[in-house]
């Protein structure tokens, strides 16, 4: 092999290492930017209201699916001021995800920000009304709440 041949073969081994390196690191970009911008700071809380159990709600494994609706079991929670009016979110799935309210009572918006694999988020509901709610990231993600107003 002569040295002209062996410096051909370094350049293209060094282009070939470039173009994998932009690959790479544009996915890892892309990956980062979809699974790191929650729209709003996060309402969650690590307590309960006085002296209850928070209502369950699970964002279970494929939720992440659009096959696989609705991505919160129960999708749907009817709360009472005083009784029952906290929540814990638990993400169950394999991805990133999160709870953001796109309809809510006046004062009522709430957001989880990013919950990441494993992660819970706790929320007391204080205003009564309607709220409907989706993941940031996957719009087939959708759930409903109605909070009433102690007896
Ligand atoms: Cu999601």
């Amino acid at each position: 092999m002569s040295n002209s041949d062996r410096r051909g073969i370094g350049k293209a081994a060094v282009a070939a290492i470039v173009i994998i390196v932009v690959a790479v690191g544009g996915v890892a970009v892309y990956m980062i930017a979809s699974n790191t911008a929650p729209p709003n700071p996060s309402v969650c809380s690590s307590s309960a209201g006085s002296g209850q159990t928070p209502v369950q709600v699970s964002i279970y494994s494929g939720s992440s699916n659009s096959a696989d609706p609705p991505g919160y079991t129960p999708d749907s929670i009817t709360l009472v001021v005083g009784v029952n009016n906290t929540v814990t979110w638990t993400n169950k799935d394999s991805v990133h995800h999160t709870v953001t309210s796109t309809s809510a009572p006046t004062g009522g918006d709430f957001n989880s920000g990013n919950m990441q694999p494993g992660a819970v988020c706790t929320h007391t509901f204080m205003v009564p009304g309607t709220y409907q709610y989706d993941c940031a990231y996957h719009s087939w993600m959708v759930g409903t709440i109605i909070v009433k107003a102690s007896a």
